[in-house]
């Protein structure tokens, strides 16, 4: 080390900073060096000490904090299921994804449900089962028809097309040679020419699929169209189409209604939803709701406030009461919240079925109401449901009668809030439901 290194030059500058130490003094001798050196040692030592604990007490610290902030994390973060389309060719009931939630399903006419009919969000963020599927109902994977019969899907019923000769709802019977059923006589687009074939002294003739073998009145014979839509449309039929049929030369084929769509199978329909995708019309301010057949367009309105009540408007569809005056009784047992629900259902619907389930929410932190009432407290057409608990913290609003279409119904419920039997606050959820023309 030259007598021009730092640490040379830190030592100096430590010893020309002790007390009493002089510029004057030109030289140290060597015992008085060693000394200062030793202290210097020492004074080092003491400090590295206390360093190397200072940093072990700010490690663990932080550890300790690390910790208590990845628990708070885990306790808060609101558990919730992953989200759950409806099945294809089915609708689904409910949209809440957290705890204790249920979700509905069911399919449309023609399908049948593969799996549960509902699941429960559980705590740890799973549903209580997987999602199901509709199944397409095959009336014909049992081979009903007999002696060569062609069978045809329906919607929940199948229907046999017999080869000449047989007859009866399963082709089962002998019969005369006839004009068939349903046939499209007299329009050649609807008529074709047998494939004949001599065997022996016998000729045999048949018809591609869709036509029956017939004679004509110059006793020839002809393959006629089979009117399937005139089968099906007879009295104590089953259904061909959801909806329309049209016949077609060997065939026939299904039509929907406008604002629906005919689905993969050929035979169902499926309401258009007009709020996705850009033909949806609704203007600036409003909500677009899908019915079925058709759409809405909303814009719930908070109620005009009067007095000392007022409400004012927490998202397109919540309104929230602004706090009461501590003396207005009549102010707080006003809805503390309103909020707006639109549901669209099809004609007809099976019932009894839940439409709406109302739950309390409680803050982390507050203690919730200790006990809920549930009421049908406003609407037109109070007598179709009924409002009733599910569990401690859940109503549920039931149709007990069946809606025909096209109607719009409105039904207002309250949930009340008690605590120690003394009432807290209302809630009140305005249910509009549009009920479509169809029951699909
Ligand atoms: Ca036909
Ligand atoms: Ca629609």
């Amino acid at each position: 080390m030259g007598p021009c290194s730092p640490r040379a030059l830190v030592l100096l500058l430590l010893l020309l900073a002790r007390p009493g130490a002089r510029a004057s003094q030109s030289c140290l001798n060597r015992q008085q060096l060693l000394t200062t050196i030793r202290q210097l040692q020492q004074l080092l030592k003491g400090q590295e000490t206390r360093f190397a604990e200072g940093i072990r007490n700010m490690k663990s610290r932080l550890a300790a904090l690390q910790n208590t902030v990845s628990k708070v994390a885990a306790d808060v973060r609101p558990v919730s299921c992953p989200a759950l389309d409806a099945p294809s060719d089915g609708r689904k009931f409910g949209s809440k994804y957290l705890v204790d939630h249920e979700v509905h399903f069911t399919c449309n006419p023609g399908f049948r449900l593969v799996g549960p009919s509902s699941v429960v969000c559980l705590a740890n963020g799973t549903w209580t089962g997987e999602k199901p599927h509709c199944r397409d109902i095959s009336e014909c994977s049992s081979q009903p028809c007999h002696n060569g019969g062609t069978c045809v899907e329906g919607v929940n019923q199948y229907r046999c097309i017999c080869p000449p000769g047989k007859t009866g709802n399963r082709c089962q019977n002998q019969t005369q040679p006839a004009v068939p059923e349903g046939g499209v006589v007299g329009d050649p687009a609807f008529s074709r020419a047998p494939r004949c074939a001599q065997m022996e002294r016998e000729q045999h003739c048949s018809c591609e699929a869709g036509f029956h073998l017939s004679s004509t009145a110059g006793g020839n014979s002809v393959c006629q169209d089979v009117n399937e839509c005139k089968i099906y449309g007879q009295e104590g039929r089953p259904w061909l189409c959801m909806h329309a049929c049209v016949n077609t030369p060997g065939s026939y084929r299904c039509t929907c209604p406008s604002g629906y769509r005919i689905m993969a199978d050929g035979k169902s329909c499926e309401d258009v939803d007009e709020c996705v995708g850009p033909q949806h019309m609704c203007p600036q301010g409003t909500t677009c709701i899908n019915t079925g057949g058709g759409f809405q367009c909303v814009s719930p309105e908070c109620p005009e406030g009067s007095g000392n009540v007022s409400y004012v408007k927490t998202s397109p569809f919540q309104c929230e009461r602004n706090p009461c005056p501590m003396d207005s009784r009549q102010c707080r047992h006003l809805p503390k919240t309103i909020s707006f629900h639109y549901l669209s259902l099809p004609s007809n619907l099976k019932t009894p079925i839940t439409l709406f389930r109302m739950a309390t929410a409680s803050v982390p932190g507050h203690p919730g109401p200790n006990s809920l009432r549930f009421g049908i407290v406003g609407g037109n057409s109070s007598g179709h449901f009924v409002m009733q608990r599910s569990d401690r913290q859940t109503g549920e609003l039931i149709l007990i009668q069946t809606l025909e279409g096209p109607r719009t119904l409105e039904v207002d419920v309250d949930m009340s809030e008690y605590l120690e039997r003394s009432f807290q606050a209302n809630h009140v959820s305005k249910i509009t439901i549009f009920v479509s023309r169809y029951a699909f």
